[in-house]
């Protein structure tokens, strides 16, 4: 109609750095969860909210946020993350305007930045979709599956060996709990703080099957605390992902490098290119460069 103006205000890159300053502020609220942070957790959610893609139906990906409806929220990969979908709940109240699959990316980024980790690019623009636009279970890795089941499921996705190899990485933070996937323990020493430590251990140790009566998993031989998939230890045995797993052991220089690339266009799956706010990604600012 003439004369009646409509204004939809724009969030900006600052309404969303704001969005990324109140998650990191939330991260450490409870000393007593796992290693005393939630970015662990909350950077999986990321991932399995973006990994479900698949670049021939150009289905799943982060655009819909679909794990909020069952029964996406239920697939066994899925277990646990309602801890993380909550306290971005938190988030979400403050700060209504943002879309559920750019809340979760977002989180995925601070996670990384504020655990000492590489930038990461990020673009906003991800709307919400319906419970119709679930995905089906099985897109996402079977931890005790070999190198040819990583390529099935990562592939699909549109990533290459090395990308599979750099984004496996996100192993230097968190631990496996028993009572989410079977499986128990931390990949590194230091499981709240982003390293190339995941590479060089696989390479320096030596990793036994462990005896227990849980799913096959390896544990350093030297004291036993440490843990590795079996799609963990494939990178040192598949003769291509080993050739990647050695670089990143070698440079965290070089990790950090291919890792960010990877783990950015992971977080952009499934986003029509017509829907982003902006044609250049932003980086967002930690925390610790905000305060000077
Ligand atoms: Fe992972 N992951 N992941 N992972 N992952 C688990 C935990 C975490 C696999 C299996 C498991 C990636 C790739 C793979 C993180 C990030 C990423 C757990 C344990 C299993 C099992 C869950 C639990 O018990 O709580 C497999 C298999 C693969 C693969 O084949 C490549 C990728 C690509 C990422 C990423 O972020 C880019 C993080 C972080 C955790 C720790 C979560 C936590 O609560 O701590």
């Amino acid at each position: 109609q003439a004369g009646k103006a409509v204004t939809k205000l724009v969030p900006t890159k600052d309404d969303y750095q704001k969005v990324y300053n109140k998650i990191a502020s939330i991260l450490e609220d409870d000393s007593d969860y796992d290693d005393g942070s939630y970015a662990p957790v909350l950077l999986r959610l990321a991932w399995h909210s973006s990994g479900t893609y698949d670049k021939d139906t150009k289905t799943g990906g982060s655009n819909y946020a679909t794990m909020r409806f069952e029964p996406e929220a239920l697939h066994g990969a899925n277990n646990g993350l309602n801890i993380a979908r909550n306290i971005m709940e938190k988030v979400k109240a403050e700060f209504d305007w943002i879309s559920y699959g750019d809340l979760w990316t977002l989180a995925g980024v601070c996670a990384i930045q504020e655990m000492a980790g590489p930038k990461i690019p990020w673009r906003a623009g991800r709307i919400d979709g319906f419970a119709k636009d679930v995905t089906p279970d099985g897109r996402l890795p079977d931890a005790t599956q070999g190198a040819d089941h990583l390529r099935n499921i990562f592939y699909r996705m549109g990533f290459n060996d090395q990308e599979i190899v750099a984004l496996s990485g996100a192993h230097a933070l968190g631990r496996c709990h028993t009572d989410r996937s079977g499986f128990e323990g931390p990949w590194t020493f230091s499981p709240i703080t982003f390293t190339n430590d995941y590479f060089t251990l696989l390479f320096n140790e030596k990793w036994v099957w462990r005896k227990w009566s849980g799913p096959k998993q390896l544990a350093d031989k030297k004291t036993g605390t440490l843990m590795m998939l079996p799609t963990d230890y494939v990178l040192t045995q598949d003769k291509s992902f080993k050739k990647f797993a050695k670089a990143y052991a070698d440079s965290q220089d070089v990790f950090f490098k291919d890792f960010s690339a990877a783990f950015s266009k992971l977080l952009e799956l499934g986003v029509p290119e017509s829907q982003w706010v902006s044609s250049e990604p932003w980086t967002m600012k930690t925390m610790d460069e905000q305060e000077s």
